[in-house]
């Protein structure tokens, strides 16, 4: 495995960063995780659109253009020989010194890794996940941007660990004011008599790149889709609910805090969805290339 760091390939074993670089002191940086099949980069300048998006809400100057990011990620699958995997891309405040200011870090770090990615077992795309309300609310727009895709995830790790000692597969996070947020690391979409409901970005959501072709299938094949702020209640009783995120692709969700949605299987129109996307990532994006 080959990382980029600062326009270098390093083998895996020498790509080290400073201890000083605040990304690790602080959590201050941002990141994307990107997707590609058949080699080629699902969505890739959406991805770089909202880490440029990011930096800009935290006032980070990435060292190179957008053009520049874009050839670098291509040419860091390449040199790794990848087809199909994920991309987890960096930039970190940089190296500064031990104080939390950012005035003392001279210049932002930017790190490539392509590798494999893990996806959740094959059965819970067959037969749905499960999920549980964390206490853990999604952090207020007041303290953290939660459209930023920051390095400071301990807002939803927190949440992650509550699922998971719940033995779900999933946490469902709500707002300050207890209205539906999304999930740990995957936004969520409800599906009731033929329409598909989301909550929208301002309740708490990360603008998912996934959420967005959402949207674009919905309009494609001509199925009502909405923004909405909702609660457990509408999740419980919806006729339908399914996740996105990179990460998960688009993955149904049969389960929330015990009650059984729907008849505790994938819906149809979740499977229509499902089905538009996998031939929309194995026929779109950029070509990694030669
Ligand atoms: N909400 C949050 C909080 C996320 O972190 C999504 C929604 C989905 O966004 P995209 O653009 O990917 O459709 C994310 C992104 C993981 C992992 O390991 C998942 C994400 C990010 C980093 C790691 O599961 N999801």
């Amino acid at each position: 495995m080959k990382v980029y760091i600062d326009g270098v390939l390093y083998p895996e074993a020498e790509a080290k960063i400073s201890v000083f670089d605040h990304g690790l002191l602080y959590g201050d940086g941002i990141f994307e995780g990107i997707r590609f099949y058949n080699g080629r980069v699902f969505r890739l300048d959406e991805h770089l659109e909202r880490l440029w998006d990011s930096a800009k809400a935290i006032r980070l100057t990435i060292p190179m253009t957008l053009e520049e990011m874009r050839e670098a990620t291509l040419e860091t699958i390449r040199q790794n020989n990848l087809h199909d995997g994920y991309i987890r891309l960096l930039v970190t405040r940089g190296k500064g010194n031990l104080g939390l200011s950012p005035d003392r870090c001279p210049k932002a770090s930017v790190i490539i890794i392509a590798d494999k990615i893990q996806l959740y077992p094959q059965e819970k795309y067959e037969k749905g996940m499960v999920m549980v309300t964390c206490s853990t609310r999604r952090a207020s727009p007041a303290a953290l941007l939660p459209a930023v895709k920051s390095l400071n995830y301990l807002n939803n790790i927190m949440a992650k660990i509550e699922a998971t000692h719940a033995g779900a597969d999933e946490g469902l996070m709500l707002n300050e004011q207890g209205y539906v947020a999304e999930c740990t690391g995957d936004n969520i979409f409800t599906v009731r008599r033929g329409t598909v409901y989301t909550p929208p970005v301002f309740a708490g959501a990360l603008c998912g790149v996934t959420r967005n072709v959402v949207f674009e299938i919905c309009h494609e094949l001509g199925i009502p889709i909405r923004e909405i702020e909702m609660t457990r209640y509408d999740v419980y009783t919806a006729d339908e609910c399914f996740l996105t995120g990179t990460a998960a692709e688009v993955i149904a969700a049969i389960e929330l805090d015990t009650r059984v949605i729907g008849d505790g299987k994938p819906g149809v129109l979740t499977q229509r969805v499902i089905a538009r996307f996998r031939e929309l990532v194995g026929s779109t994006g950029t070509p990694i290339g030669a």
